[in-house]
């Protein structure tokens, strides 16, 4: 099995100081359980923020570090400053209510996306630090959705998980988030996606087909020319542990006790984090709701309400408290008889054990959240259960719902409803009870949180395999090599040619070409190579010369303009043309292609000198896609028995002299240097020609996804830049010099 390296923002431990020592405790939670196995398995390593380590002196850091490592964990520190405004502000303030449909919850003037992005990016470099190749990366939850992407940018090979553990909303309502592009092409640089439901993972492909303009194909959306499987694997809990718990003499012992407190009065339980999403509030109207409608459960039944503190730096959680405490008193205060007190609130953290023991006590489990990503609370009161009675009442909003149709599902925002069921629940027949309890546990027992992890595991590594497959066939990249490995393959050669393609070779691909202008890095690179002794540079582009002129003119490199229809030798100032004056078929094909330009929105015409290209990046590209095959059948039609030739491209179609493409660029430069060895990259189908036009010897490589004959195939520009660097500070020192 491969090595997993789990990325989560809390470790399974947690730090803190206790008299002066540094303790390290668990954290407790169904994700640390289903994980931690598996980790195990894998020799894995997990990483992510240890707790407060802003308050450790140094020697303590020191020792944690060490501690940490002891249990194969990586801590990533946070400062307090980080803390408030990546997981406080940004994470909790914003994202959180926003996947739950809380828009009433998001502050006026968003802030804290800076320290959400710096802190994925110090997350995504531990991963990057750690990985092998062959490793398996599961990245988790909403507080390092840019995680993948970032990760994807180093390691374009990669076998990458995302894992959401809460809901996933309409598109309509992610298109309110200012950065939902970011955040979107973020959790896009993963293999494999995963939510607890079908209907979370369907919004998200809507949300990337609908603000990313991604095509989706059945499960898959594909994304910058990758395919990425979106699935549902519905997490479970240690159900084993659980159904343990609900037959442990201790607990069957207070179970006792609960009982006799409770007299003749049948226990309703309710159990969650303080949380709004929980629509602790609506479930406590409803429960007055049934008191008042149905006068006999008045002094029957108890409701024992445990709200566990949760995020209480966060101001709306505070605030959510105090209205919590306040309905509570008003119920209490309505309903409270010399005999009975209707709700027993307990808002603090219990014990498991504790825990176990309502849940095993309580006749009713009523749990509403009006926005749940799964619950896990509701299927440990199925999994305690052993005596399979109990009745689960559930909102039809929690994820778990989908699973579990077998409890009386409730919609949480209709207090009529819900105070009815819980009636409903309270008078169940015996055998209607064990009978639903019964398809409830085998559900539940079935598909614990061991399989859910190894569900989603096993799914990746095929995800994985398959991408290789795919980017082998022209979809994709996952068959990329890091930029060391050609460096290796280039081997003891020293005297080298490089072939360059600019647009998404050298830089990224942009909606407006003439934003493609160099930046101080490629300029830096391309100028020191160009500058070493043994290595002659050229820059091949389908660009006029003019514009190559003004970006590159001034370093010591050879320029290639139009597909190589001029070329600028090393040294030289004059551009020497391989065709003399415009080509005759410029005359039939304008009129088709100036039509094309006025008719869809968004695209343009440009002309070169031996060429026409019509331009739709920036048109809709439902409308462009299907004009762009039209034209090309109508430019063949119209330019048939002519010399020209009409090639697609990256979002264009052009027309072009035929005979000349960048494969005569690299017959030139390759008589130009005798002897060297040629390196060749480019990143789309008119780069093909040079790497076929390549000798055998050459190493030819093709930038990103696409059917290639290239022998490499790199990420992208960022690993193009590498390579680069990379051939640009090896020892020059051995080199034998010679002329250029
Ligand atoms: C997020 C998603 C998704 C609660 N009170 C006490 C206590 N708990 C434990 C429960 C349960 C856990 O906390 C809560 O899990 P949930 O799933 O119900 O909710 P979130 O914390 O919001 O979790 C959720 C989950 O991630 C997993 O993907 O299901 O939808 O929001 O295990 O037992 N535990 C103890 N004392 C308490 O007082 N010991």
């Amino acid at each position: 099995m491969p090595r997993l390296i789990l990325a989560s923002n809390r470790l399974p431990v947690a730090a803190r100081v206790e008299r002066g020592e540094l303790v390290l405790a668990p954290t407790a939670g169904g994700l640390a359980t289903g994980l931690l196995g598996l980790q195990a398995r894998s020799s894995g390593i997990w990483i992510g923020w240890p707790g407060e380590t802003w308050r450790l002196t140094p020697a303590q850091r020191r020792e944690l570090a060490d501690r940490l490592a002891e249990r194969n964990t990586i801590g990533v520190d946070l400062s307090a400053n980080e803390v408030a405004r990546y997981y406080e502000e940004f994470s909790n303030g914003i994202l959180w209510p926003l996947l739950h449909y809380d828009l009433e919850r998001l502050p006026h003037d968003p802030g804290g996306w800076e320290a959400y992005e710096r802190v994925n990016r110090r997350f995504a470099e531990a991963i990057v630090r750690e990985y092998r190749p062959g490793d398996q990366i599961w990245v988790h939850d909403y507080q390092l959705m840019l995680v993948p992407g970032m990760v994807r940018q180093e390691l374009p090979g990669a076998a990458i998980g995302f894992f959401l553990h809460v809901p996933f909303p309409s598109s309509e309502l992610f298109r309110v988030l200012r950065w939902r592009g970011e955040l979107l092409a973020g959790i896009l640089g993963a293999t494999l996606v995963g939510f607890h439901t079908a209907s979370y993972a369907y919004h998200f492909r809507r949300a990337a087909a609908n603000l990313l303009g991604c095509e989706i194909r059945g499960e898959r959306v594909i994304f910058n020319g990758r395919p990425i499987a979106v699935g549902d694997f519905p997490m479970g809990i240690d159900a084993e542990a659980f159904d343990g718990l609900g037959q442990n003499r201790k607990v069957l012992g207070e179970v006792n006790r609960l009982q006799r407190a409770a007299g003749d009065a049948r226990l309703v339980v309710s159990i969650d984090r303080l949380d709004y999403t929980k629509g602790i509030p609506r479930r406590l109207l409803a429960f007055e709701r049934a008191l008042e409608r149905y006068p006999s459960l008045r002094e029957t039944v108890r409701l024992i309400m445990v709200a566990a503190p949760s995020r209480e730096n966060v101001g709306a959680y505070r605030e959510y408290r105090r209205s919590v405490d306040e309905l509570v008193g008003r119920i209490n205060g309505r309903y409270t008889t010399l005999g009975t007190t209707p709700i027993h609130y307990i808002s603090r953290t219990l014990p498991r054990e504790r825990l176990a023991a309502l849940y095993r006590a309580a006749s009713v489990a009523m749990i509403t959240p009006l926005r749940d990503g799964m619950n896990l609370v509701a299927k440990e009161y199925v999994a305690t259960r052993a005596d399979e009675d109990g009745v689960l009442v559930l909102s039809e909003l929690a994820g778990a719902a989908a699973e579990l149709s077998s409890a009386l599902l409730v919609n949480p925002y209709d207090l009529d409803e819900v105070a009815e069921n819980l009636r409903r629940a309270l008078q169940m027949p015996a055998a209607e009870r064990r009978e639903r309890m019964r398809t409830l546990r085998g559900q539940v027992l079935a598909h614990d949180v061991h399989r859910w992890a190894d569900d989603f595991v096993r799914a990746l590594s095929a995800e994985h395999r398959r991408a290789v497959r795919l980017a082998r066939r022209g979809l994709g990249f996952e068959d990329a090599v890091r930029p060391d490995e050609i460096v290796a393959a280039i081997g003891e050669a020293r005297r080298l040619a490089i072939v360059l393609d600019y647009d998404g070779t050298l830089v990224p691909l942009v909606a407006r070409p003439e934003d493609a202008r160099p930046d101080e890095e490629v300029i830096r690179l391309l100028s020191t190579l160009g500058g070493l002794p043994d290595v002659a540079v050229h820059v091949v582009s389908g660009r006029r010369r003019s514009e190559l002129e003004a970006w590159l003119g001034g370093l010591p490199i050879g320029l290639h303009a139009e597909h190589g229809l001029a070329s600028r030798f090393i040294g030289r100032k004059r551009w020497r043309r391989r065709l003399d004056g415009p080509p005759a078929w410029v005359q039939p094909a304008r009129p088709v292609m100036e039509r094309y330009a006025r008719e869809i929105p968004g695209s343009h015409l440009e002309e070169k000198e031996a060429a026409l290209v019509w331009h739709y990046r920036t048109a809709d590209s439902r409308i462009a896609e299907p004009a762009a095959e039209r034209l090309r059948a109508e430019l063949e039609d119209a330019l048939d028995g002519s010399d020209a030739r009409v090639t697609p491209g990256s979002r264009i179609v052009e027309v072009r002299q035929a005979g000349v493409d960048k494969g005569i660029v690299v017959g030139a430069v390759e008589a130009a240097h005798a002897g060297r060895r040629l390196v060749v990259v480019g990143d789309d189908t008119t780069d093909e020609d040079m790497f076929a036009a390549a000798p055998e010897t050459a190493i030819t490589v093709r930038v990103g996804p696409g059917r290639t004959v290239a022998r490499y195939r790199l990420g992208g520009p960022d690993q193009v830049r590498a390579l680069l660097g990379l051939l640009a500070r090896r020892d020059d020192e051995s080199w034998p010099a010679s002329e250029r």
